[in-house]
């Protein structure tokens, strides 16, 4: 994104936890300031230095520890690239819990760090359920070994979970013991148009009932954001007629265990959908080949990266009510104009995408696309949409973290009684601040 800078003069990379412990424990002396680093991919600014820290890459440790194909329990070490535990899975017949656009640089441990949600959240659940273990070096360079392979465990506080979304402030992630899933025997999935956003949720509704089991993602896209990747070229487009008079996209993949059973119940529910007196879609573009099906997902994954080459992106990841989606994105629409901002020069549009499934709010991802970033947009911008959450009692962050965007928003969505007691903790794990400084807490 281009928006966080500091003044690093050193970057580490260790090759193995007990390099990382000593690095650490000659800064816990010294009191200097690390910033763990995964993939770099975050976009709340979180594996970014605020000033002058040491920058401690994972980047070296990338090698599977090991895997149980009876169990399905895979131990790698933190710096191992997503799509490479993928890779590492698929002959086995296995699929990694977590799927995500950064994928191919992203990182297991910034994974964690982050308890990035994701695509298929919807189907394989959050971090906090699928890691069963960690390996963790302290803020003083002791190794916290928790890298059990048990998924039932149940002796105590389960201390792992405080690292899960921590954003390395605790600790440094660098060993992760996850649960990995059987890999489906089909997937498919299929573009549908909407004529308008109203009948997102009654079309959720209809397509959890028709798909149940099967379902693994519900993927919201707005027709503004949809033009753009297509401008920028993000996967395969729709013809201009299945496009015509849609006001909003859904991405629907499926899951499951046999081809023709997953194929006949998809076919059914896109013609009963196109049946109904009142239709909830206009069309609905069904992947027939597996290229097709990737490339209906490119449409999906490069979004963030059609955003950023459309200009420069003020991003807002959070949960509010399902229904809610299109009022966040005309209140914010509307608000920009009554500044002035909604121009050409300042704010070019307001688009929104997201994860419908992931509960009964919604995650919806608003993106303000600008020509640059202004003191006067950010302004205008915060802390209205953070109050707009706060009155939908939603979060300022579903899944992206806090990092050091939104250390001064934590209270429109967590109480004081619940920030007191991140602090304490913090101050029990780390108390000369060394860990991430000026991240999460503010
Ligand atoms: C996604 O769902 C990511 O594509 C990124 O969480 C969202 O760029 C964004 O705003
Ligand atoms: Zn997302």
């Amino acid at each position: 994104m281009n928006k966080y800078h500091g003044k690093s003069t050193t970057v580490l990379k260790p090759r193995t936890t007990k390099e990382v412990s000593e690095i650490v424990k000659w800064c816990n002396d010294r009191r200097i300031g690390i910033v763990p680093q995964g993939g770099n991919t975050g976009l709340v600014g979180g594996s970014v230095p605020v000033k002058d820290e040491l920058i401690l890459s994972l980047a070296n440790m990338s090698k599977v520890r090991a895997f149980d194909d009876v169990s399905g329990i895979l131990v790698a070490d933190a710096g191992c690239i997503l799509q490479s535990l993928s890779d590492y899975l698929a002959p086995h017949n296995y699929v990694f819990p977590l799927d995500l656009g950064a994928k191919g640089s992203c990182q297991v441990g910034g994974n964690v760090s982050t308890n990035a949600g994701g695509l298929r959240l919807l189907r394989y659940g959050s971090l906090h359920g699928t890691v069963l273990g960690l390996e963790v070096v302290l803020p003083d360079g002791t190794i916290l070994d928790q890298l059990t392979a048990l998924r039932k465990d149940n002796t105590g506080y389960d201390l792992k979970q405080l690292f899960i979304g921590a954003e390395g402030t605790l600790g440094i992630v660098t060993g992760v013991s996850i649960l990995t899933a059987p890999a489906p025997q089909a997937l498919n999935n299929v573009m549908l148009a909407l004529p308008k956003f109203d009948n997102v949720l009654p079309l959720f509704k209809e397509v959890k009932r028709q798909l149940s089991e099967i379902l693994s993602a519900f993927e919201y896209i707005d027709r503004s954001v949809y033009d753009l990747a297509v401008k920028h070229n993000q996967g395969r487009a729709l013809d201009a007629e299945e496009v015509e008079g849609a006001e909003c996209f859904v991405l629907v993949e499926t899951s499951g265990g046999n081809r023709e059973h997953d194929e006949q119940k998809l076919n059914n529910l896109l013609e009963s959908l196109m049946e109904a007196d009142e239709p909830l879609i206009n069309t609905g573009v069904l992947a027939t080949s597996p290229a097709q099906f990737a490339s209906l997902w490119a449409i999906r994954e490069g979004l963030t990266e059609a955003v950023s080459k459309e200009g420069k992106a003020y991003k807002y990841d959070i949960s509010v009510p399902l229904q809610k989606f299109q009022e966040v994105l005309d209140i914010t629409r509307e608000h920009l104009k009554s500044k002035g901002l909604m121009r050409e020069g300042a704010v070019r549009h307001v688009v929104g995408y997201g994860h419908v499934g992931d509960g009964k709010s919604g995650n919806l991802h608003l993106n303000v696309v600008a020509d640059a970033y202004t003191p006067e947009i950010e302004a205008a911008l915060e802390p209205f949409v953070y109050e707009l959450v706060a009155k939908y009692k939603g979060s300022v962050s579903a899944e992206h973290g806090i990092g050091v965007m939104k250390t001064h928003a934590l209270q429109y969505s967590k109480n004081a009684v619940s920030i007191d007691w991140m602090k304490r903790i913090k101050q029990l794990f780390d108390p000369k601040g060394i860990m991430n400084p000026g991240k999460v807490l503010p």
